[in-house]
């Protein structure tokens, strides 16, 4: 095992890993910005290095900056935790380069997927069902055109290098593709420096399934259940939990079969998650994420497998602990993403924490690097707390995470505690009856 860890990553899931680290014996580097200096996953590291200012590109995605301060601490190996470095290939290799252990998949595997039309080609091959859409980049209006015509509109223009619903847009014919056909390049090229489009057809009030993955890269591979994420807005997933309440057991078993069967054909190492979408009793592969999720907490409450813990032990060269047959999948799970943002409007509230309480007792889990007299710093994502229930049943998890959300504490910024506090009161939630598209529409009706 390694005995010490460099992790290149900030708040709750810097402080998630540093915890994992410490429970294996494992010393920890925490790198940070001059703006988490004071941070809570930076106290508790056994070593600490600054490594440069607050943007994130002149600190967190400083590539030569992380290398030089796993160097200089004698770390073994490095974990990028999710965001910043995470899915970059090139990180992945450079850490291998150096003679350090990259925590995570391949490079190859994390190039694989991060490329969303390659990724779909290889579900296919493997025998998963994926969404009608253009087998190549449409260039042009007149290959846009005939690739919608095949698929049948309304059509997703998607970025190649994109993910996570980044620069999507919708055409619902075909002058509305060519208007957006442009549009959706420049945005690409903006964002990704890739302005390859490809078409999907548009599926329209879907659930958002995934499938959380480890495999040893050794012949070992489980699935820890389904989440489902359908609970976001602007592509910001607010509410997670599992299993999901729009799956009976047959389509369940169905999918996580799938899902564990084909990454095992394809040798996968490491956590990842298989995003689906669902519509009409039939499962749609979307892309696929080569890292720990921020929601990973929930498929552990329900299968009490240590996701980073098996991703230490993996990329250490260990086989996988379990088989599937050990896993039993208990309960329900579910969790609230506590944000620094303002109720209104969902613009960011920084700030220092006044007060500070979180919420304990059976079934209740805290992941926050949060404590009375923090200071949010302005520069990074808004994600300050995740607030993880378990329950024997979905209507426990719900009633317990009704009285964990009432019990927390967190004075001096605005939080989307109450915002999660009308949604689990709401009658349609309470059935587990909703889409994408639920969120939004709750939000308009105020
Ligand atoms: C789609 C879709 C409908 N049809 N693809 C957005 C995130 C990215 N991972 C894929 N996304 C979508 N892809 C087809 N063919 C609708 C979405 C989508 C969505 C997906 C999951 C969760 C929330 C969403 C909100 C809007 C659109």
């Amino acid at each position: 095992m390694f005995e010490k860890v460099l992790i290149a990553n900030r708040g709750e899931i810097a402080l998630r890993i540093n915890r994992a680290c410490h429970e294996m014996g494992i010393k920890t580097v925490a790198v940070h910005s001059t703006a988490d200096t004071h941070a809570m996953n930076v106290r508790l590291a056994d070593e600490t290095v600054c490594i440069g200012p607050p943007p994130a590109r002149a600190s967190y995605l400083n590539i030569p900056a992380i290398l030089s301060a796993a160097t200089i601490t004698g770390a073994d190996a490095i974990h990028p935790g999710l965001g910043f470095l995470a899915e970059n290939a090139d990180f992945a290799a450079a850490v291998e380069e150096h003679g350090f252990t990259f925590i995570g998949p391949t490079p190859e595997h994390i190039r694989l997927m991060g490329d969303k039309l390659r990724a779909k080609a290889e579900a296919m091959r493997l025998g998963i069902p994926v969404v009608p859409g253009s087998p190549a980049a449409v260039r042009d209006g007149a290959a846009a055109a005939a690739a919608a015509r095949a698929i049948g509109y309304p059509v997703l223009l998607k970025a190649i290098a994109g993910g996570g619903g980044r620069g999507m847009k919708l055409a619902r014919d075909a002058a509305e593709l060519a208007r957006m056909l442009p549009l959706a390049q420049a945005e690409a090229r903006a964002a990704f420096g890739d302005d390859s489009i490809y078409l999907e057809r548009f599926l329209d009030r879907p659930r958002h399934i995934e499938v959380q993955l480890i495999g040893d890269g050794q012949g070992g591979m489980i699935h820890l259940g389904e989440r489902d994420c359908s609970l976001q807005r602007a592509h910001q997933k607010l509410l997670e939990e599992t299993p999901s309440p729009g799956l009976d057991p047959p389509a369940r078993e169905r999918l996580l079969a799938l899902a564990v069967a084909s990454l095992r054909q394809l040798g996968y190492k490491s956590a990842g998650t298989m995003e689906f979408l669902y519509e009409d009793g039939e499962f749609y592969f979307i892309e696929m994420n080569t890292r720990l999720q921020v929601e990973h907490p929930i498929s552990e409450m329900i299968s009490g497998v240590d996701i980073v813990r098996e991703q230490l032990r993996i990329a250490a060269g260990a086989p996988l602990a379990y088989r599937q047959d050990d896993i039993a999948l208990r309960g329900h799970a579910i969790e609230c993403r506590i944000n620094a943002e303002r109720a209104d409007d969902f613009r960011p509230s920084p700030g220092r924490v006044s007060e500070y309480h979180a919420p304990g007792g059976l079934g209740v889990r805290v992941d926050s690097a949060l404590y009375q007299g923090y200071e949010v710093p302005p520069f990074y994502d808004s994600l300050v707390a995740k607030l993880v229930v378990h329950g024997a049943s979905r209507e426990e998890c719900v009633m317990r995470l009704r009285r964990a959300l009432a019990e927390y504490v967190i004075g001096g910024i605005e939080t989307t505690i109450p915002l999660h506090q009308r949604i689990v009161d709401d009658p349609e939630f309470r059935r587990g009856v909703y889409d994408i598209h639920w969120l939004e529409r709750f939000l308009a009706r105020g």
